[in-house]
């Protein structure tokens, strides 16, 4: 007798994972934390804040350049951490991975040297209209500096960019197409695979920031066949200070050092410097040396429960908050894309999203609002801000049924 080979239910024991996170188990307030601000930065597992330790405590030295053994060791856990970031997005090569700080400094090391260096005058860029601004303003600079155009893709009123809006802004002049893949504001997942082939086709390369994407769905950036993509360590449970700049190989070598110093060079001279091959080019001077392997440790953990797991635990708590939610007289939920990630930015008729934080800070709730750096998104949906909560595959439903009676609350002391 063959037994079909079920999908273990039940194995993603949330409770048993909240004991990872040493955070969790501190009171705010006076009360047990209920932690809604995933989006903006994620909480550490122990794995994590140990790593970062570890290497302070037992294998700390600069790397790349000591010729003794607490450098090498230093080293050799910098480029293991290459490698598995090379896996966990399955690059070709590991040092298509570049380290950065941050989304934000991949995304303007883009435009610093392929933009300023292949981009013309008149060449377009297209993005959308849901973009973080470290999405738009880098295009801008750009824009000031080499007269590029950029098109804005727009957000239709569930909070979706179709393909063909995306598309439809397509001329033989469009070089480049930076769009987010998943919004940090509304939740929306954008059809990245879709919106890259067509690019591909129009003659265009794609950039692909994956800030919100890398801890709520698996990335494959060969399947998808993406130029570039960034995300942030600290959002996917890692350490602050280290980000991820992916680039195909042919791409980063064509493009011109980003920054000059240490490490990116390969001789010197006070006439002419040569560079280092990649990944070196592009990350000169000291970089985080016990972040990057920590880093590593966090990227092991979330694989180790398995992002297709992370994502049906965090769907389940978006599709019971988004029902318990829009129960609530007076909410309205911003962003409903029938493609989200577990991020809910809501309204009340009755009072301005600071206050509704305040109120829920009292309660130990922590959710994030304002304009959330996406003001162009704003201005599109008629609001000055919003409040978002949003879920980590550390929330349960218990964080849910908090945040719901705490807005129930604002609804009681603001509300008629
Ligand atoms: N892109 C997106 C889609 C983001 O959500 C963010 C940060 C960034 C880029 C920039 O990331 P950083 O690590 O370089 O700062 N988003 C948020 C947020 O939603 N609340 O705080 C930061």
């Amino acid at each position: 007798m063959i037994i079909a080979k079920a999908e273990p239910r039940g194995v993603f024991d949330v409770e048993q994972i909240r004991t990872d996170f040493p955070i969790l188990g501190r009171p705010v307030r006076g009360r047990p934390l209920v932690y809604l601000d995933s989006t903006a930065s994620a909480q550490k597992p122990q794995s994590v804040i140990d790593a970062e330790s570890r290497i302070y405590a037992t294998e700390y030295a600069n790397i790349h350049r000591g010729l003794y053994y607490l450098s090498e060791r230093a080293t050799e856990r910098y480029e293991a951490a290459r490698r598995t970031v090379q896996g966990f997005l399955n690059a070709k090569h590991s040092h298509e991975v570049i380290f950065t700080r941050n989304t934000t400094e991949s995304i303007n090391l883009v435009a610093a040297t392929y933009g300023r260096r292949l981009l013309q005058p008149g060449d377009e860029i297209v993005i959308t209209g849901l973009e973080h601004h470290s999405n738009i303003v880098p295009w801008q600079l750009l824009r000031e500096e080499r007269g590029v155009v950029i098109k804005v893709a727009p957000v239709n009123d569930d909070g979706d960019v179709p393909l063909d809006a995306i598309t439809g802004l397509f001329t033989a002049r469009t070089k480049l197409v930076a769009v987010a893949h998943i919004s940090n504001v509304l939740g929306t997942i954008l059809p990245v695979a879709e919106i890259i082939q067509a690019a591909h086709a129009a003659g265009a390369r794609v950039l692909i920031d994956g800030a919100q994407a890398v801890m709520h769905l698996p990335v494959d950036v060969q399947a998808l066949d993406a130029d570039f993509y960034a995300f942030s360590g600290h959002k996917l449970y890692g350490p602050t200070g280290v980000g991820v700049l992916y680039g195909k190989e042919e791409l980063l070598n064509a493009m011109p050092p980003y920054q000059g110093g240490g490490d990116m060079i390969r001789t010197v001279t006070f006439e002419k410097s040569s560079w280092a091959p990649l990944p070196q080019k592009f990350e000169a001077g000291t970089p985080a040396i016990a972040q990057v392997p920590a880093l590593a440790a966090a990227i092991d953990y979330v694989t180790a429960l398995g992002l297709d797991r992370i994502a049906r635990h965090e769907n389940d708590l978006l599709a019971y908050a988004t029902e318990q939610l829009t129960a609530v007289p007076g909410l309205r939920v911003i962003g409903t894309a029938p493609h989200k990630a577990a991020v809910i930015s809501f309204s009340l008729d009755c009072a301005h999203p600071h206050d509704i934080a305040q109120v829920l800070d009292n309660a130990g709730v922590a959710i994030r609002a304002g304009h959330h750096c996406a003001q162009p998104l704003m201005e599109r949906f008629g609001v000055p801000a919003t409040a978002r909560a949003s879920f980590g595959l550390y929330n349960n439903r218990a964080d849910v049924d908090a945040l719901v009676a705490a807005v129930r609350k604002v609804q009681e002391l603001f509300g008629q």
